[in-house]
């Protein structure tokens, strides 16, 4: 809101919470994988009602995986890495058909692992766009390349018509908050590679467990 002296919103600081996502070794805090895609969120809900049906399945999952972490067992939750082991150890894992755990922590971060390569290859279209390049174009393009595989017809046909109304480039680039053009394509330069690193943990993290097609 126009002379509000509140600090505006900036996509710069939620892709830096993906930089805090990576512990030492390697393993991948939960708690700012999710306030990651809380910023993200965010971002979205400011463009418009159109795509509430999409942060709202996001918001969902969120709070899943934030109930899992004050839970009694939260304890387990602290990475991706000691909820995948704590989860299989003791069965809380819903793994050829949805039964017992339908809100295990594993199949509903994997729906957010999904997502987050949708976000990776969008940002690259982006940061590698030009002023005549269409965001509902890449946008789509990035999401027929990865989560439009897992979700149904009319999920992709919903997602399609919110494509179409995304704002312009130009006024993307505004809402991102983050600078003029040149900045914003240095900011998504230095941040692809840490969420390309943290989708490229998970991802061997799952696939390692099999896990990539949790029901
Ligand atoms: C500078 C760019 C930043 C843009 C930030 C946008 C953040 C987008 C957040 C999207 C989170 C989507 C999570 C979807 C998880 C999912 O796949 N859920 C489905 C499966 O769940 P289930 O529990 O049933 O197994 C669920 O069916 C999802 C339904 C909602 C529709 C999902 C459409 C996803 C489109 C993703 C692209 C977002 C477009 C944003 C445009 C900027």
């Amino acid at each position: 809101s126009d002379g509000s002296v509140e600090q505006k919103f900036s996509l710069r600081e939620v892709l830096d919470t993906f930089r805090q996502c990576l512990s030492e070794n390697k393993e991948v805090y939960l708690q700012h994988y999710v306030s990651g895609w809380r910023g993200l969120v965010k971002f979205l809900n400011s463009l418009g009602s159109v795509f509430s049906f999409i942060s709202k399945d996001a918001v969902n999952k969120i709070q899943i995986l934030v109930n899992h972490q004050n839970g009694e067992n939260g304890g387990h939750y602290i990475t991706v890495q000691s909820m995948v082991k704590y989860e299989l150890e003791n069965g809380l894992v819903d793994l050829t058909k949805r039964g017992g755990h339908p809100e295990s922590g594993c199949r509903t971060l994997l729906r957010l692992h999904r997502a987050l390569r949708w976000l990776e290859l969008f940002l690259e279209r982006l940061r590698t766009s030009n002023e005549d390049s269409k965001t509902s174009v890449m946008c789509a393009d990035a999401y027929n390349e990865s989560l439009a595989q897992h979700h149904p017809w009319v999920v992709r046909k919903a997602a399609g018509v919110a494509f179409c109304v995304l704002p312009g480039r130009q006024a993307f680039f505004e809402v991102m908050n983050v600078g003029p053009p040149e900045q914003v394509v240095a900011m998504l330069g230095e941040a692809l590679p840490l969420i390309s690193e943290v989708y490229q943990i998970t991802e061997e993290l799952y696939s390692h467990h099999n896990m990539l097609d949790l029901p």
